[in-house]
């Protein structure tokens, strides 16, 4: 998958695609991530992209040129038809299922919000999807572009190994994960529970699905009424 960042901030988002299991992938040719700097399509000798909203107001806006400009070299070389994901608080709220349609893309632009946001029009223009990764307000979207490629690049087949796939069922199932262990038996006086040591797969299984619907229940009331009425 090619995925092209627009933003103000190129190394943040390189430096973290690098690293860990998406620098593995990128190092295999399973993912191809590149960041466009949009200060460099900045057409003054200041490299200034932003500037005051008509009609006044706190705050500055990101010029639609620039970005326009940015977006034309970055997607030069992918599909036609791409779609451009606009991170911003006013999105739609991303989770595992936009993740998963998102993954099945050939190719994908992610344009990062910043200032108080981007002229309308240049929106209108290029943008296919508004995703919030949650009800906060961050100071820009280079945060919110690199969960949004982490989460999506973790479902392309290749990128994860076996050993690392195993924990694809939370949300999947609409409960979250049972509590695990590893060695030793006894650590800081709290020991293992008896039934994983017992060897009994299934009530290993009945033990881990109850942990889940404590753990669902008490954390994620939300989660667990979906679990109900899709189970
Ligand atoms: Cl996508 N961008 C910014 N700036 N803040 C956010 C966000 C995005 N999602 C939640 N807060």
């Amino acid at each position: 998958m090619r995925i092209r960042v627009l933003t103000l901030f190129p190394e943040l988002i390189m430096e973290t695609v690098q690293t860990s299991i998406l620098g593995r992938a990128l190092e295999a040719g399973l993912l191809d991530v590149r960041a466009v700097n949009i200060r460099d399509y900045a057409f003054n000798k200041h490299h200034k992209v932003d500037d005051y909203p008509y009609g006044g107001g706190a705050g500055m806006l990101m010029q639609a040129e620039p970005v326009y400009l940015a977006y034309e070299a970055a997607s030069k070389d992918l599909n036609k038809n791409t779609r451009v994901i606009y991170t911003t608080p006013q999105g739609k709220t991303f989770d595992q299922k936009m993740a998963a349609e998102f993954a099945r893309e050939e190719d994908l632009v992610i344009l990062c919000g910043h200032y108080e946001g981007i002229d309308e029009r240049l929106l209108e223009e290029i943008v296919t999807d508004h995703v919030s990764i949650g009800d906060y307000v961050l100071t820009g979207g280079e945060l919110p572009a690199l969960i949004m490629i982490d989460a999506i690049a973790r479902l392309i087949p290749g990128v994860l190994h076996n050993a690392e796939s195993a924990d694809t069922e939370t949300f999947e199932n609409n409960l979250l994960e049972y509590p695990q262990y590893s060695r030793p038996e006894v650590w800081h006086d709290k020991k293992v529970p008896d039934v994983l040591l017992s060897g009994h797969h299934e009530n290993v299984e009945k033990w881990r699905h109850e942990q889940s619907v404590r753990r669902t229940l008490a954390a994620r009331p939300d989660l667990f009424e979906r679990y109900l009425s899709e189970k």
